[in-house]
């Protein structure tokens, strides 16, 4: 699979979660802006089979290199950022849950969701859009994970898939500022994550961050049951060069921290 088709694929099902992705890429387009992605972000459990080791290679194979790995502690949470030579290629953020950290009630239930994968669904990179390759879980079990781990809700409720892409405000003609960026996706009625201030990280830090607060869809729970939860969001990125003049390729943990909670239930 050559990148362009793999970030095609992973479009479709992303604007398909995230609806407001689509209006917000139109209306920068529509304003004569070139709309390029910084990244884009996923987000797995650390269980066999699903973990950051089983899928990282599907990247790798499309000519990426691990850069640097974050920790989030209070999150329980760690990531990899990867890059690629290929010119215009988005960076990629991969980031997983330490299951083992949370109590022993929510680690059960995320536990059975990735006893029902089978190994060979990761062979492929589609693995890395396919969705919920569990049951349903219930209801009950999503405000116990919830309680305990945004993240971990996401995960057993929406599965594998991309969880955002990333305007690059570098590549923006008329929008050069993230907070300029944020007062545009305002003016469409859409909310903007403003957890530890609403453009996270400084020129200092070589990265400035802002995001929309995630879309809502119905989805399935056990017993036919559905209900609303946060799907995915859109980021916007402005990156700085360093002392050496080269563009800043990294994340920056305290503000990815932040970003993190664009699909909050607590907070939309
Ligand atoms: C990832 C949040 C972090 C960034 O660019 O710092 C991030 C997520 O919400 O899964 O995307
Ligand atoms: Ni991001």
């Amino acid at each position: 699979m050559s990148p362009d088709e793999f970030f095609d694929a992973l479009w479709k099902d992303y604007v398909a979660m995230a609806p407001q992705a689509a209006r917000i890429r139109e209306e920068f387009e529509s304003r004569g802006e070139q709309v390029v992605n910084d990244h884009v972000a996923f987000r797995t459990l650390g269980l066999e089979p699903i973990g950051i080791e089983r899928l990282e290679p599907h990247i790798l194979a499309l000519g990426y290199k691990q850069l640097e790995p974050y920790e989030f502690p209070a999150k329980k949470l760690r990531a990899f950022g990867y890059v690629s030579e290929e010119p215009n290629a988005p960076r990629i953020f991969l980031s997983e849950l330490k299951v083992d950290e949370l109590s022993s009630k929510s680690a059960a239930i995320l536990k059975e969701c990735a006893a029902w994968v089978d190994s060979s669904e990761l062979a492929e990179p589609e693995v890395l859009w396919s969705g919920r390759l569990w049951d349903p879980i219930s209801w009950d079990d999503y405000q116990t994970l919830v309680a305990e781990s945004e993240y971990a809700a996401w995960v057993a409720t929406l599965g594998l898939r991309p969880n955002h892409f990333t305007i690059s405000v570098n590549n923006l003609q008329k929008t050069t500022e993230v907070e300029g960026v944020l007062q545009v996706v305002e003016s469409l009625g859409l909310a903007v994550n403003d957890s530890g201030g609403r453009v996270k990280g400084s020129p200092e830090q070589l990265l400035e961050q802002g995001s929309t607060m995630a879309d809502k869809m119905e989805v399935e729970f056990a017993d036919d049951q559905t209900h609303e939860v946060p799907t995915c969001y859109y980021e916007f990125a402005k990156r700085y060069p360093d002392k050496d003049g080269n563009l800043f390729q990294g994340f920056v943990a305290t503000s990815a921290d932040k970003i993190f909670e664009s699909t909050d239930t607590k907070k939309s």
